[in-house]
């Protein structure tokens, strides 16, 4: 069809919340699960709004049976009497994009940017929405079906449903199944952002319930201690080297807060906040932050005369080693950039965190010396192990007796257009070899790894870097890679849009993409950030039916609806690994663009995969124990 030329008359005016339902990435990121629990972040962000403002205490979100999610607190209530418009406030804020804003006017606004805007945007991409408004003595009542009101205003405005002494407001919505690929809430990752919002917010008390058949549990978030034990929590399982420090200030209206404490172990955990957001892709604050941090170590080191005259600083990694840290600004009008528009720009805010954190841990280190000395020699263990690596890896490359030329058993692909051309990554030599036949050659390359990787989490960089599957994957991306020395990673290099990992449908396999998600994390994680990295979804049963086509099912879900859909008698295969299926078979159901089932891994997938393999391969064993007694009934024990 020839594109439409658009002109005055032709440009439809998208109204308010049909924009919204026609781009929702634009509003929301992403229709994934991502996105799908981003619905129930911006309303409870409105719900910390109402916190911050100083008129609520509490916070309830639950699951329901139906999969939609209630979320009730009690603040002020969202004002209902008549807006200029002649409807009532409430209704201007439910349903006009960007109305929240201008009813309340508490300095800091949490990531949804203004008060209520949240509701809106959820509003138009729910199935329906009920809202009840507990203020004034009385239970004002709402309700929208993808986005459209559906309960009649008397004179303009809500019908009142009852009387009562509580004040608050409650929005039950259902994610519209049009709008939503899937429309089942991820509640690890809910349950992980509730509790994280407890930490950044001690005064605050968050009731989590499920109550979805089969996962019903409570919790309650209240986290008094706020960043403090947010910091011990991320340390735990780990031999810290000091009693968490803890500090904030405010510079120029730059709210500053920060919680440090070092452990024994050579990593570098630092989380940064704006507005409760978390700064996926760090920002200005950390910058003031980490440069401030790393200046004061120095001269310290000088001053004590840990680093004599002939010594090079410390660097930002060096001081940085085995730190753990949150670091939270409120600012009153943040600007964020950055892929996922989770990296801080605000420039006041490295002058602000750089000042703060300054004045306050020259005071704290000038009273707590002893804990000085305990993260000079964190900095110190990690300069000579950084001095030796880089020995280490002079001598290797020199000696070329380590080189990123071997491919090992990469097939590659015949393209060099790295923007139509993928890899996958294949479990077992058989099944690789399928693979290698089944391709389309010119687009696809197949690389096969023999059984488990190396436990990237845990191992030192020599060792990494000699695993054989791990030097032909870093080799065959084109990309390098980013850790401890440094950054070699260069993403224009990539010689792949597309990271396929392709392993069995079994607990073998899914240990396998764990392991591959935590080097990827570990060691290129903007190969996630950019969407590069894919999960393959062979098929787990083929049904051959007497009569009618075979047909390819990719989960319990569709063979049930295919037994609920399909009458006559049918034989099921079930597939037990991709070894399984010949040439042909993995061709039309896994590598053919045109039928396959991709997923797309997010961040937060990895960022799980890196704590379960930390957890199942760490030194700890506590954790381990802990994880393996509470999953043992998912182990799917073969018959
Ligand atoms: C938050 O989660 C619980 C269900 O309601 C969601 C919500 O939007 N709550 C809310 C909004 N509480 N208070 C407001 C609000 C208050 C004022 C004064 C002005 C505006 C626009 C919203």
């Amino acid at each position: 069809m020839a594109k439409e030329q658009y002109n005055a008359d032709s440009i439809t005016v998208l109204e308010g919340l049909e924009a919204v339902r026609k781009r929702p990435g634009m509003y929301i990121g992403s229709v994934g699960s991502k996105g799908l629990n981003h619905l129930i972040y911006e309303i409870v962000d409105n719900a910390v709004d109402e916190h911050l403002a100083g008129f609520c205490t509490s916070v309830w979100v639950r699951l329901e049976k139906d999969g939609s999610c209630t979320v009730r607190d009690n603040g002020r209530g969202i004002p209902v009497e008549m807006h200029k418009k002649g409807v009532s406030a409430a209704r201007v804020v439910l349903s006009t994009l960007h109305a929240g804003g201008k009813f309340d006017n508490n300095a800091y606004k949490t990531s949804g940017g203004l008060h209520g805007v949240g509701s809106s945007v959820v509003n138009a991409l729910s199935e329906h929405m009920d809202v009840k408004i507990y203020r004034d003595g009385a239970v004002y009542h709402d309700a929208y079906e993808k986005g459209v009101p559906v309960v009649q205003l008397e004179k303009g405005l809500l019908p009142v449903v009852g009387r009562t002494r509580e004040t608050g407001t409650q929005i039950n919505f259902l994610p519209d199944g049009e709008i939503f690929e899937k429309t089942r809430f991820k509640a690890d990752w809910l349950k992980s952002r509730l509790h994280e919002t407890a930490y950044l917010n001690p005064q605050l008390t968050l009731y989590y319930e499920n109550r979805r058949p089969g996962e019903e549990e409570k919790i309650i978030f209240h986290e008094p201690d706020g960043i403090i034990a947010y910091v011990k929590e991320l340390n735990s399982g780990k031999t810290p080297v000091h009693d968490p420090i803890y500090f904030k200030g405010v510079v120029d209206k730059v709210e500053v807060e920060a919680a440090i404490q070092f452990v024994d172990t050579f990593e570098e955990n630092i989380l940064g906040f704006c507005n409760n957001i978390f700064t996926q892709e760090g920002g200005t604050h950390l910058i003031g932050f980490k440069t401030k941090f790393t200046a004061m170590i120095n001269s310290y080191a000088r001053e004590l005369g840990i680093l004599k005259e002939k010594d090079t600083n410390f660097t930002g990694a060096d001081t940085r080693n085995g730190m753990t840290a949150v670091v939270a600004v409120k600012h009153p009008d943040p600007i964020f950039e950055g892929q996922t528009k989770t990296k801080l720009a605000s420039a006041d805010a490295t002058k602000a965190v750089f000042t703060v954190t300054g004045d306050e841990l020259q005071m704290y280190f000038d009273r707590n010396v002893e804990v000085l000395k305990g993260i000079i020699s964190c900095a110190e263990k990690s300069a000579k192990i950084r001095r030796a690596e880089e020995k280490a890896k002079t001598n290797m490359l020199t000696k070329s007796k380590f080189s990123f030329d071997s491919n090992g058993k990469l097939a590659n692909c015949e393209s060099r257009d790295a923007s139509k051309c993928e890899i996958f990554i294949v479990e077992g030599d058989s099944a690789g070899g399928s693979a290698k036949t089944a391709r389309n050659r010119q687009y696809q390359a197949i690389l096969p790894i023999r059984g488990k990787i190396l436990n990237v989490e845990k191992a030192s960089m020599d060792k990494v870097l000699a695993n054989a599957e791990i030097k032909t994957m870093i080799n065959s991306f084109g990309c390098g890679f980013s850790e401890g020395y440094g950054n070699d990673f260069d993403i224009t290099k990539l010689r792949y849009d597309k990271i396929i990992l392709m392993t069995d449908a079994d607990v073998d396999g899914s240990h396998i993409d764990t392991l591959l998600l935590t080097f990827l994390y570990r060691f290129m994680p903007e190969l996630i950030y950019d969407g590069h990295v894919y999960i393959a979804m062979p098929p787990l049963f083929k049904v051959i039916p007497k009569r009618g086509e075979e047909q390819y099912l990719y989960d319990e879900k569709e063979l049930e609806r295919y037994r609920k859909t399909h009458t006559g008698d049918f034989t099921l295969q079930r597939y037990k690994g991709l070894g399984e299926m010949d040439a042909e078979q993995l061709w039309e159901t896994t590598l053919d663009p045109e039928r396959r089932v991709l997923k797309r891994v997010e961040i937060e997938d990895a960022r799980l995969a890196s704590e379960v393999t930390e957890m199942l391969m760490g030194s700890e064993v506590g954790p381990r124990r802990q994880f393996i007694y509470e999953h043992a009934d998912e182990a799917e024990i073969d018959a």
